[in-house]
């Protein structure tokens, strides 16, 4: 229950903006140096969304920044809908290295949900194909090309932190360390 809640979180936080920010992905975004900028947010209650695709070998890495501490947001959907795909979300520190919180499976199906409390700065958020948790395109146990093929929605809502979203950032990051386990 609690996986939808935050999906549905995202979703209202989306649905409530009046000018929420559309992207479409652009590739090649498969590194954290080619990743595709999707702006700098300065507003409380801001909000966005990206339409990519997930193909053979495929990441997708994006960057966005935030001016004050921000409780971030993030469900992944399919497209059209979420029967079909399995991806991974994972949320970077400006590094591009450091991972501040990764989830598989807590969305809409096979598909991912993730929420963080980060200070002002850069960060990264990228899509990958389950099993691909390092991020590389390759499949992390048998070391071949990841081979699904979908579309995706993101939606990502940049809220104020406030002692009732930090409870329940308690319980997103027990959902957060939970793997698949193959
Ligand atoms: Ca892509
Ligand atoms: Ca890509
Ligand atoms: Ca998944
Ligand atoms: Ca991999």
């Amino acid at each position: 229950m609690k996986f939808t809640l935050v999906a549905a979180i995202a979703a209202g936080a989306l649905a409530s903006a009046a000018n929420a920010n559309l992207f479409f992905e652009s590739e090649n975004n498969d590194t954290a140096a080619a990743a595709n900028f999707l702006g700098t947010y300065t507003q409380p209650g801001d909000s966005f969304a990206v339409d990519g695709r997930l193909t053979v070998g495929d990441v997708d890495w994006f960057s966005f920044s935030v001016t004050h501490t921000t409780q971030i947001v993030a469900a992944a959907f399919g497209v059209p809908n979420s029967l079909v795909g399995d991806a991974v979300m994972t949320l970077l520190a400006g590094d591009g290295v450091t991972i501040i919180a990764q989830d598989d499976d807590s969305g809409v199906a096979l598909f991912p949900a993730l929420e963080a409390i980060v200070p002002a700065g850069t960060y990264y958020l990228v899509m990958s194909q389950y099993p691909d948790f390092d991020l590389d395109g390759l499949n992390d146990f048998t070391g071949a090309p990841v081979s699904q093929d979908f579309r995706y929605k993101i939606a990502v809502g940049l809220n104020i932190p406030g002692p009732a979203s930090a409870a329940l950032m308690g319980v997103a990051g027990l959902v957060a360390v939970r793997r698949r386990r193959a």
